[in-house]
């Protein structure tokens, strides 16, 4: 089972006449809601900072965006820029799940192999348009690629999350506080299988998918040679720390010119997988530079969960 591309040229493009998006867009959050599609993009201009822009749609394929960023940083916390958000509606709120790249090295935020520190956060929006800063996750250590679950489990708020190279769950009483007693892994590389895609590193992508069977996670990993590719797993809708199925195979890897070579090689990195009418739309930057899209049934992508 494959993703099909919805076409072979990228859904968005950089922007040459605006100076934060003139570079690179990529690696976006979308949510459908009140019947449109919300995207929130991840850019960069030629200062190489990122900025989050705001584009809306009523198919999921032509957008219409706004001139200004909507998200940009705002300190020293955050000042090389904000990365790779992931959006998720709980109730009349959304949460993004979004990288804080810094550079300061603090006492609470150890130095990060390229430079500055990393900080999984999050922010919180009523409109998607104005948002609020809550918190970290954790700070001091590799980590990104959180999103956060639909809905509560248990009564708590749950997220994923990446301590290289597995991932995690993290659980809270209000988005604003994580205890670290409370975080295990999940499910990592699969490093002793020599052939596998995702041998090296995984990660999570978009918002986990609630279905009758459990929930489904779609994910991104790369082997030795760095190429990324997505996979999906199943874990239990009362306990996501339960892994019920994963196959070998993954379901989508970079092909098309601007996928293979972009800004970064070899890279299709997905922060959405909304669903909308049984299809998934898995938006994805490729190479870091463009943004594209690409389509299953969810029925399809939940019988190659479960059966392999
Ligand atoms: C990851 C993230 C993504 C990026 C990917 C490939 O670590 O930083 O933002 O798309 O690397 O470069």
């Amino acid at each position: 089972m494959k993703l099909a591309r919805h076409s072979h040229q990228p859904i968005l493009l950089p922007d040459a006449t605006s100076p934060w998006e003139s570079l690179n867009v990529f690696n976006p959050a979308v949510v459908h809601h009140n019947d449109l599609f919300h995207m929130l993009y991840r850019a960069q201009g030629h200062d190489f900072i990122s900025r989050i822009g705001y584009a809306v749609s009523t198919d999921g394929i032509i957008w219409n965006r706004m001139r200004d960023p909507v998200f940009a940083p705002y300190d020293s916390s955050d000042s090389r820029g904000v990365e790779d958000p992931r959006v998720t509606r709980i109730g009349d709120t959304f949460y993004m799940a979004y990288t804080a790249y810094n550079s300061e090295v603090s006492a609470s935020s150890a130095a990060m192999p390229y430079g500055g520190g990393i900080v999984p956060m999050f922010a919180r929006s009523k409109n998607l348009v104005e948002w609020e800063r809550i918190g970290p996750l954790v700070v001091g250590e590799d980590n990104k690629d959180h999103v956060l679950f639909p809905r509560q489990i248990d009564g708590k708020y749950v997220a994923l999350h990446r301590r290289w190279p597995d991932v995690w769950i993290a659980y809270s009483d209000d988005i604003a506080v994580w205890d670290p007693a409370d975080m295990t892994p999940v499910y990592g590389p699969r490093v002793d299988d020599e052939a596998a895609w995702d041998r090296k590193s995984v990660g999570s992508n978009g918002v986990p998918i609630e279905t009758a069977e459990g929930w489904l996670l779609l994910n991104h990993g790369y082997d030795d040679d760095h190429i990324y590719q997505f996979g999906v797993c199943l874990v239990d809708l009362d306990d996501p720390t339960k892994v019920l199925a994963r196959p070998t195979q993954s379901i989508f890897e970079p092909e098309e010119i601007w996928e293979v070579r972009g800004d970064v090689p070899n890279v299709v990195f997905s922060n959405a997988n909304p669903v909308v009418d049984g299809v998934v739309y898995v938006y994805y930057g490729g190479g870091d530079h463009a943004i594209g899209l690409a389509t299953c049934r969810l029925e399809d992508l939940l019988d190659f969960a479960v059966n392999g």
